[in-house]
């Protein structure tokens, strides 16, 4: 999944899609490097950041989303509200990724029953302007696999059928650096939700410095080929999106990842693609054509 901001102050991008034309032509390089989806958002989750309106965001997303969709590429809209999901994906979008799993709009839920379009539930305990007060866990897999499968059940109640839902644990939402690498090498137990996995790690704070390392913490746009790296662990280990600014270095590590996992198993072809990762289970997600 390739991201693609259309905001003026995400942490990583930092604006520079702002503009509808340049922002289509962002995801349209997105797509040519092979990202199988492009995630179109237009609300900040940066930490610290402040809501926007609704009327705002529609303004942002909208026509990126129906731009591309126009242009054959199969949009996710990262949204963490009802009203933008049903918009986007009346204006194509296929996907929506709400980073609230649900909790930020009381109505995300029935919409996304209603729309039947794969829906990324993420692991998320409060606004972005107050998330790093809610870092504080028993036991952060646990803990995090627990609040996600509540997130299940509350989805399942309102009709959203659970082939529909891809888990998130959330990196850096509600987490410190070390909870998120805790998070990240327990990618088997939030597999055993029984879902697809989604990893967002790219560019993030997680990717800033490494034990040992004399270097000063790269900035956000200096992380690609960490990103790359974490990518291709995260897929081999089971991931079946993961969510990168540099989709290029991406592809090309998540494609040696499975290679790996081919070379590892004689006689067992592997694809690479949405559901690459070693030991896949669960379902491919259907793309939702609007
Ligand atoms: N991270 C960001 C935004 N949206 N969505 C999902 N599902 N998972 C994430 O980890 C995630 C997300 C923040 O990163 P950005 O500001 O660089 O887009």
């Amino acid at each position: 999944m390739g991201v693609l901001n259309v905001t003026p102050d995400s942490f990583s991008d930092g604006g520079r899609f702002g503009a509808p034309t340049r922002a289509v032509a962002h995801g349209l390089r997105l797509a040519a490097d092979g990202a199988d989806l492009v995630d179109v958002g237009g609300e900040s989750t940066r930490p610290g950041a402040e809501r926007i309106t609704a009327r705002v965001e529609l303004t942002r997303v909208l026509p990126v989303v129906e731009a591309l969709a126009a242009h054959g590429i199969l949009v996710s809209v990262d949204t963490m509200r009802a009203e933008v999901a049903r918009a986007a994906v009346a204006a194509g979008a296929g996907f929506v990724n709400d980073v609230s799993g649900g909790l930020a709009d009381p109505d995300m839920a029935p919409c996304v029953a209603e729309l039947g379009a794969p829906y990324v539930a993420m692991h998320w305990r409060a606004h972005s302007r107050h998330m790093q007060e809610h870092t504080v866990y028993d036991d952060v897999v646990r803990d995090v696999v627990a609040e996600l499968g509540s997130r299940l059940d509350a989805l399942a109640r309102a009709g959203v059928a659970p082939e529909q839902i891809i888990v998130d644990p959330g990196l850096g939402f509600a987490k410190t650096r070390d909870q998120s690498w805790t998070l990240l090498r327990s990618l088997p137990r939030l597999r055993a939700l029984g879902r697809p996995v989604m990893v967002g790690a790219s560019r993030k704070s997680m990717l800033g410095g490494f034990e040992g390392s004399a270097t000063p913490s790269p900035a956000p746009q200096d992380r690609d080929h960490a990103t790359a790296a974490v990518s291709a662990l995260a897929a081999h280990h089971g991931a079946a999106i993961v969510r990168v600014h540099d989709v290029a270095a991406t592809v090309a590590a998540v494609r040696v990842a499975a290679q790996w996992a081919v070379a590892d198993r004689p006689g067992r072809p592997r694809r690479a693609g949405l559901a690459s990762g070693a030991d896949h289970h669960q379902a491919p997600v259907r793309p939702h054509r609007p």
